[in-house]
């Protein structure tokens, strides 16, 4: 049977038992085939697992995000800091008077070649640009063009353990991380971004490198981006949820 075909299967064989023969069985297959989200709630979370159970699953297809044109790039885009403002610590202060030239981007769990990357190791990758929206939890959004190096670009100079199932990352502003299934991080649109509507990345937006990923809520596009790691369990990872958020309430995944 083709790759493709299963996957129908599987996606089918969700809905149908999430239908017919009650939730419990949707959630027994989910966790069969990896679907669980880490932040999951028992029954409660059988609604959030099925979507995301889809997502990955079109995702793993080659769904794209809406891309725009540049006549709908948003004039005034807007910054959000639902803690305050940009890092105003020190050594970020430091990194920045310095243009950012001693920015580094920390690689490393399970890969074959950890590796620390500066900004200029990273634009030397080959780079992508995207014309997409970012929409805040919040309910508002704006489009804008961002150009940076794909994930999977940097994975491949690093090299994937067989065993790794999620990419971890940290932004330099405490307490911000998060994390993507594999197959989210490897998306083409998922990329770790420099510039944004043909200027470096402004400070506000995240300077000198954001995750930029337009399958999901903007929260999940960390800004200040400073470490990846891999792994294969998030459940050793922190406080063995996923991300930070739902400590306060906003779920891990968060598709859109
Ligand atoms: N480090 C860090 N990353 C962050 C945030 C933040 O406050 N700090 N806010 C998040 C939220 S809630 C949103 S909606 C987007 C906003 O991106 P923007 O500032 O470019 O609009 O960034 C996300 N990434
Ligand atoms: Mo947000």
């Amino acid at each position: 049977m083709s790759k493709l075909s299963r996957r129908r299967i599987i996606t089918t064989g969700l809905g149908a038992a999430a239908g017919v023969s009650g939730l419990a069985v949707a959630a027994r297959l989910a966790n069969q085939y990896g679907l669980i989200p880490p932040d999951h709630h028992g029954l409660y979370g059988v609604g959030e697992t099925l979507t995301y159970a889809s997502m990955r699953l079109l995702m793993s297809q080659g769904s794209k995000a809406r891309e725009f044109d540049r006549g709908q790039i948003t004039p005034v885009p807007h910054p959000n800091y639902p803690g305050g403002g940009p890092p105003n610590d020190e050594a970020f202060e430091r990194l920045r008077d310095g243009r950012f030239a001693d920015w580094t981007l920390t690689i490393d769990g399970l890969v074959t070649r950890p590796t620390t990357l500066s900004l200029a190791d990273l634009k030397a990758l080959p780079s992508s640009n995207q014309i997409t929206q970012l929409a805040c939890e919040e309910g508002w959004s704006f489009i804008a063009e961002w150009i940076g190096t794909p994930i999977f670009r940097v994975l491949d100079e690093v090299g994937v353990r067989p065993e790794a199932r999620y990419l971890v990352y940290y932004s330099h502003q405490e307490p911000w991380w998060d994390s993507l299934h594999l197959t989210e991080a490897l998306h083409p649109q998922t990329i770790l971004a420099y510039g944004m509507n043909g200027s470096d990345l402004p400070l506000a937006h995240g300077a000198p490198i954001r995750l930029r990923i337009p399958h999901q809520l903007g929260y999940k596009s960390l800004k200040h981006l400073n470490r990846i790691t891999l792994t294969d369990d998030l459940k050793q990872v922190e406080n063995g949820l996923g991300s930070l958020h739902p400590e306060f309430g906003f779920s891990w995944y968060a598709g859109i």
